[in-house]
């Protein structure tokens, strides 16, 4: 792959109803609400009764999950009500009741990723090292896998390695690079990118972004150009900005919210590495305070390590671990 050439496009304009189906495809995907999956966990402790301690248990484990206080305790408030109204007096009921309280809380949110029109755009942020060229290189693989074609815009010209990494990604994917010399104006990168899969009829245009906080207000003017690019080049916003986020970060993934949401408006998080971690349960805390849903998470290192974010396998999931840690 030549980073530094667009010209190595060698994508025909599909035939007019392969256009249609992969339009649809995206389309389609900008309504898709999470949930519904049924889901079934064994019990915080066996053989007990829903006393005042099953509750603190229940408290704990929502807060050792990272849930945040707030969401914690209304939660378990919820739960009573719940137990009281539906005169449950079991505890493996009631955490059953505790499991769909939460997934319902969570499947109120659109988590769909797509939008109106092609070339769908979504544009990755987030701090350094959290995850963002390889949640780009496993988007790009999912997309692919879907029919999409997709031209990934390597604009984090910043660190020399980043480009090379994306490109290894980019091309176990079988999706294009556009990429600029080391240091090049990342707005420029993003502009040749959305020139390219407009002249070529690529569906999607998926951006890689610097994450260097030490030059904070340099970023967000970058990002902020970025998003100045896209309206002018394509008449409206792009589709996602998707912002990073570690699953261990905990509660500091507020404040990083707070600030990228400043230079763009967030429309999606990205969780990643939920797999080494049992916590993970700021996807509550986060969308509660910012209103932004949750909507792939990272589950590996691996190109197919990505999922679309599903409320009742993650709740599963939370008190599984809990679990473990219980037993
Ligand atoms: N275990 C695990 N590691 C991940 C995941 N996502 C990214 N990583 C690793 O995190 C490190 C930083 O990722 P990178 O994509 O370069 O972050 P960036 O600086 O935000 O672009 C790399 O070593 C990745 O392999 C994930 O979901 N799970
Ligand atoms: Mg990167």
């Amino acid at each position: 792959m030549n980073p530094d050439s667009t010209g190595s496009l060698q994508e025909e304009p599909p035939p007019a109803a392969e256009g249609e189906r992969r339009r649809r495809w995206w389309q389609s995907h900008a309504s898709r609400v999470g949930g519904g999956k049924s889901s079934r966990f064994r019990f915080l402790r066996q053989g007990r009764k829903l006393d005042e301690e099953f509750y603190d248990s229940v408290l704990e484990a929502l807060l050792g999950g990272d849930v945040g206080l707030e969401m914690a305790e209304e939660l378990v408030a919820r739960l009573r009500i719940a137990a009281r109204d539906l005169r449950i007096h079991d505890p493996q009921e009631a955490v059953r009741m505790l499991e769909q309280l939460m997934v319902q809380r969570l499947g109120e949110r659109n988590r769909g990723i797509g939008g109106a029109a092609l070339p769908g755009v979504i544009v990755v942020v987030g701090v350094n090292g959290n995850g963002k060229t390889t949640t780009v290189g496993k988007l790009a693989h999912l997309l692919s896998a879907q029919g999409l074609s997709v031209i990934v815009a390597a604009a984090d010209t910043f660190r020399a390695a980043a480009r090379e990494q994306l490109g290894v990604w980019v091309e176990r994917s079988g999706a294009t690079m556009v990429a600029h010399k080391d240091g090049a104006d990342p707005g420029a990168v993003v502009f040749d990118a959305l020139a390219a899969a407009q002249a070529r009829h690529v569906d999607i245009v998926i951006v890689d972004t610097a994450g260097r906080l030490h030059t904070k207000g340099q970023l967000m003017a970058e990002l902020s150009k970025i998003g100045k690019v896209i309206e002018s080049k394509l008449g409206r916003p792009a589709d996602e900005i998707l912002l990073v986020l570690e699953a261990v970060t905990g509660m500091n993934a507020i404040v990083q919210a707070r600030e990228f949401q400043k230079a763009l408006p967030l429309t999606g998080i990205v969780l990643t590495k939920l797999d080494g971690t049992s916590k993970g349960g700021m996807v509550f805390a986060i969308e509660e305070e910012l209103g932004i849903p949750v909507k792939l998470v990272g589950l590996g290192e691996g190109i197919e390590d990505m999922q679309f974010f599903d409320p009742a396998g993650y709740c599963q999931a939370l008190f599984q671990d809990v679990q473990q840690e219980d037993a």
